[in-house]
């Protein structure tokens, strides 16, 4: 594996460059060009420029993160094949500039969901959290208002104010969108993308959606083992592939962490490691990476992630708000580099032990 961490890009991020660096074991970025609206086709310019910039600070590009999907792919509306055209553009530049990694989501109106942004934990540092009960009471355009109004100055993922002020329009327009609708529709941006994806020998990581289940009565389908593996086999190719996002999928107690990577072995192009500590079912935030933290096992997820041979990009993901920092909730330096430091412990413990243990058995 190799660790990463995200990155916005300068005139966005609270973290610079040369802070990622002087992490542990961080040699590469998963970026994008955060100030492109979904359906814009990037130019090989602006992608070698940006290239240009996180290499001068010693670093890589290691993947992508996001290539946002139009609305109009999603929901098949008449200019589809327009914003695909433009899609795949982005792909064949990205591949000139020779990044290979592309995550991006299939989550209809919304990317992912919270309802705090800010609660505040025992030890007194702040999380990101869910209440399907605040969910249930608000209607979406409420929820934006109280969204943004929270984010420190920073334009949150998938939450763009331009974005969010066609929030009705949006509705509408999957108002006849059933999840076999979205399966299909799904399917024929995957097989309209993967000859370039072929050319370039670039992986496509699809997101979960996250919570992993459907919200405001959309339809939402990256949500268990048995979706992404039919999405897998719908469209056949290496290529097309999954983010294993172990705070998404693990919204859905059953999902079975561990246990999906070994199903997705080979197909997990991307990770994104982190804990969430669940109050009640419908009750949980996000906790620090390590395993006592939280619900979560993370010891079994390296170890499932080692075992299945996984070698692409990883980072650490959401981190709680501490050391009296201010950066966009989610994304600052501090948790985030602990998460990498740990993630990393994991790792080399594990690898050490599996070659003591087959040196043991020789
Ligand atoms: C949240 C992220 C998501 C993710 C997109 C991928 O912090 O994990 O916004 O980047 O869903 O397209």
């Amino acid at each position: 594996m190799e660790m990463t961490l995200r990155w916005y890009g300068s005139k966005f991020d609270t973290v610079s460059l040369n802070q990622i660096r002087q992490i542990p074991g961080v040699k590469g970025v998963i970026t994008t060009l955060y100030d492109s609206a979904a359906g814009d086709a990037w130019e090989r310019e602006r992608i070698a420029a940006l290239r240009a910039e996180v290499e001068a600070a010693g670093l890589s590009i290691a993947g992508i993160e996001s290539v946002n999907v139009h609305d109009a792919i999603k929901a098949a509306a008449p200019q589809r094949d327009m914003y695909i055209e433009n899609y795949i553009k982005t792909l064949e530049n990205l591949g000139k500039e020779d990044i290979h990694l592309v995550c991006y989501n299939f989550m209809p109106v919304f990317d992912w969901t919270r309802t705090e942004l800010a609660r505040v934990r025992p030890d007194g540092s702040t999380v990101l959290a869910y209440t399907q009960a605040a969910v249930d009471a608000m209607d979406p355009e409420k929820m934006f208002a109280s969204i943004s109004g929270k984010t420190n100055g920073r334009v949150m993922p998938g939450w763009e104010p331009e974005r969010m002020a066609r929030i009705k329009e949006l509705f509408e327009l999957y108002k006849d969108v059933s999840d076999e609708a979205l399966f299909a529709n799904l399917k024929y941006f995957l097989e309209a993308i993967m000859p370039v994806c072929n050319k370039y020998d670039i992986k496509m990581a699809i997101h979960p959606d996250d919570p992993a289940w459907s919200v405001f009565g959309l339809p939402r389908i990256i949500i268990n083992e048995e979706n992404i593996l039919r999405m897998m086999k719908m469209v056949d190719d290496p290529h097309n592939g999954v983010t294993f996002c172990s705070g998404s999928y693990g919204t859905n107690p059953e999902n079975d962490l561990p246990h999906m990577i070994r199903s997705l072995k080979g197909r997990i192009h991307f990770a994104h490691v982190r804990n969430l500590k669940f109050n009640s079912p419908g009750d949980f935030e996000e906790a620090a990476h390590l395993s006592g933290d939280g619900s979560f096992d993370m010891y079994e997820i390296m170890k499932a992630l080692y075992e299945t041979g996984f070698s692409g990009p990883i980072r650490p993901d959401h981190g709680r708000m501490i050391w009296g920092e201010v950066a966009m909730p989610g994304y600052g330096l501090y948790d985030r580099a602990l998460g990498a430091a740990y993630l990393n412990g994991l790792w080399e413990a594990i690898e050490k032990g599996a070659v003591k243990k087959v040196a043991q058995s020789a």
